[in-house]
């Protein structure tokens, strides 16, 4: 196949890239770089020397790698090129993974909110314009989040993608449906995934699109086979309190001496997939794609769900680190269930990669590889949710309980 991976330097895009490409399939690389624009803008990086994407690429052939191509290019901004590239390339899948992608950036200031929102939505609406402009017959998948949920389970597993509902009308008739699960973001970069949905529901609907969605838990681990080939392939790794994500977090963190940064009582439950495993399901997704005039395919694309303690507790016992638990600057529940269906990826052949001591201590290991290169000032997460938490007020005191049921009306005769 000839696939456009968009966002193709990114954590998880990088190792996705090189993964199709040693598969066989042409890939081209199409980013920004806006990325690596925001380390600066933060002036926190990657705590691996990651390599310029034309070094990368240059290696990557040089090792006798299948040649990828790059195009640097603003999804969201030039639309223009982006319509050219398609009608240029006419590739036979696309793997959107270009958005901006870490909660706590989207929210610390109206700026960030602005940017996050004009990026995601105008990226994913260009690519979807664009597909549709060119008459490309290409299969999108797109890199969603388990987030789009909420993390709540109605004592269910949180099902993929969809709800089956029973309506009652006022004759008593019972209509069978199915909808998309209801929203529930809990920041701005999670309400953008959630206005993606209704993007490709529209345009799977009215030009039968063939899409899939991807609803992605928390990515761990840094490297897959293709990325430890040559030191110069090596993948991103986060670890700073705007995009470190937690478990990648408590690893790092391990590794240099710093207290396991748990937020409250750590009571949140999330869901987690291995970077070796997001590569294999991109493969799966694009190896099955939805059939013109199919409604999107939606897949959970997680492993395992953990909650915050206890995996800051399992890191603690095999690393010896402390554990700190320190005011949550984010409004969310302080405690959660969660339990996630994720059969379809099952059924297509994924084999989880669950957490397991070697994968860990993998994480770690490069960790303490690279801790020179760490700047433990950037450890802190200081972006909050809501300003009364940045006045400092107590945590969670703005997390409003559910709304409950209206009482049901009584009609009189
Ligand atoms: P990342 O920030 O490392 O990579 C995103 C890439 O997209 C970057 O290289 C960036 O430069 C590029 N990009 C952003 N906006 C662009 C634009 N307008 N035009 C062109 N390129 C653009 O993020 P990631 O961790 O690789 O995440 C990739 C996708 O997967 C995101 O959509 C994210 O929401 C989703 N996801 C990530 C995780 C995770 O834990 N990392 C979990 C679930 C879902
Ligand atoms: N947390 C801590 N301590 C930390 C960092 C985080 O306790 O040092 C807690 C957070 O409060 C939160 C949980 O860990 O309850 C997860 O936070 P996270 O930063 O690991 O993950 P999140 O913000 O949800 O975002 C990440 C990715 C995002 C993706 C999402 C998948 O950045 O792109 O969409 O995971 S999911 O969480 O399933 O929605």
């Amino acid at each position: 196949m000839r696939i456009l991976v968009l966002g193709g330097d990114g954590f998880c895009g990088w190792p996705t890239s090189l993964h199709l490409a040693d598969l066989g399939h042409e890939v081209v690389i199409v980013d920004n770089l806006s990325r690596r624009a925001i380390e600066h803008e933060l002036e926190a990086y990657s705590l691996t020397p990651i390599a310029p994407l034309g070094t990368r690429l240059r290696v990557w052939h040089d090792l006798g790698g299948a040649p990828m191509r790059f195009e640097r290019l603003d999804v969201a901004r030039e639309y223009e090129r982006l319509l050219a590239l398609l009608e240029r390339e006419r590739p036979d899948a696309i793997v959107h993974f270009a958005e901006q992608r870490a909660a706590p950036y989207s929210m610390k200031s109206s700026r960030h909110k602005r940017y996050t929102v004009d990026n995601n939505l105008n990226a994913t609406h260009n690519v979807l314009a664009a597909v549709v402009e060119s008459g490309v017959d290409a299969h999108l998948a797109h890199l969603g989040t388990m987030g789009v949920y909420g993390y709540g389970t109605a004592g269910m597993k949180i099902p993929e993608g969809y709800l089956p509902v029973e309506l009652v009308g006022e004759d008593g008739t019972r209509v069978r449906q199915e909808i998309l699960y209801p929203a529930n973001p809990g920041s701005i970069y999670h309400m953008t995934k959630t206005q993606d949905q209704l993007f490709f529901a529209y345009y799977a609907k009215n030009d039968g699109l063939r899409i899939t969605d991807l609803h992605q838990g928390i990515v761990w681990g840094t490297n897959t086979p293709q990325t430890l080939r040559d030191e110069r392939l090596i993948n991103r790794f986060d670890y700073d309190g705007d995009y470190g994500t937690v478990l990648n977090r408590f690893l790092m963190q391990a590794a240099v001496g710093y207290p396991l940064t748990v937020h409250g009582s750590g009571g949140q439950t999330r869901a987690f997939i291995h970077i070796r495993d997001t590569v294999r399901c991109v493969q799966l997704a694009l190896e099955n794609p939805p059939e013109r005039g199919e409604r999107v395919r939606i897949l959970n694309q997680m492993t395992e769900t953990h909650r915050v303690r206890d995996l800051a507790e399992m890191v603690a016992r095999s690393t010896g680190a402390t554990v700190a638990n320190v005011p949550n600057p984010r409004n969310e529940a302080a405690e959660n269930d969660l339990e996630v269906a994720n059969d379809l990826f099952i059924g297509l052949g994924l084999e989880p990669t669950t957490l397991d001591a070697g994968l860990l201590s993998e994480v770690t290991d490069v960790a303490r590889r690279y801790a020179h290169r760490a700047d433990l000032s950037k450890i802190p997460c200081t972006s909050t949710w809501t300003r009364r938490q940045a006045a400092g007020a107590p945590v969670g005191v703005e997390v409003s309980e559910p709304t409950p049921a209206p009482e049901p009306v009584r009609r009189t005769a």
